[in-house]
């Protein structure tokens, strides 16, 4: 089974197929459709949104969305589904001046995978992962917010612990493997 992925981030194109892989399913980049994005304070209807437009144009292919937020318990869920805009304006170094002088840094981050397609319609998938925003960024490795989430069970942030380690745990990785699980005992 062939599916498409619809994003512009190669880095979670990367992590995806490599969690499909494992159910015997194809990922595809697709960079041709646009991943509409409505603003919403819901990855779920974020998700949703952008599949609709998709499907109803190519109603014989299946299709991937997925989109994801940091969320920091005492910023009250920010940047949560802001996280792409302000991963790009204020950065790694604005969120970590938010976090200084914050004791609680504890903060999770979040994956909704939306799949529709033949017999689907469209289905939704979540995945979380809980840790920790890091005191200054580490690590080469990944992409995003890697360099500051320290994942809970250990020291180290995603940046530094690579990708075998972050697809065992990551909020993509379990999102995705419940999309696996799905279509291998549904499709
Ligand atoms: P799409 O084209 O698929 O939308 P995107 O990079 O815009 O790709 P999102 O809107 O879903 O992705 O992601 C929101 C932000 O969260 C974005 O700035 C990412 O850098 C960050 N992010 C998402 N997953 C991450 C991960 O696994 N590690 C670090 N940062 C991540
Ligand atoms: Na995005």
């Amino acid at each position: 089974m062939r599916i498409f992925f619809v994003t512009g981030n190669e880095a979670k194109f990367h992590e995806a197929s490599l969690v499909l892989k494992e159910f015997g399913i194809e990922l595809m980049i697709d960079r041709g459709h646009r991943k509409v994005e409505i603003q919403s304070d819901n990855l779920e209807d974020i998700v949703s949104n952008a599949l609709q437009g998709i499907c109803s144009d190519n109603p014989s292919d299946y299709f991937v969305v997925e989109d994801d937020g940091l969320f920091i318990n005492k910023l009250n869920g920010f940047p949560g589904p802001y996280s792409s805009y302000v991963y790009k304006t204020i950065g790694l170094t604005g969120i970590l001046k938010l976090m200084s002088g914050v004791d609680d840094k504890t903060a999770y981050f979040k994956s909704v995978v939306g799949l529709c397609g033949p017999r689907v319609g469209i289905k939704l998938f979540s995945g979380v992962v809980y840790g920790r925003i890091a005191m200054e960024p580490r690590g080469t490795e990944g992409f995003g917010f890697d360099p500051i989430f320290i994942p809970d069970g250990y020291d180290k942030t995603f940046a530094e612990l690579g990708i075998d380690i972050k697809n065992k745990l990551s909020h993509r990785a379990r999102a995705f493997r419940a999309l696996g699980n799905w279509i291998l005992s549904n499709l």
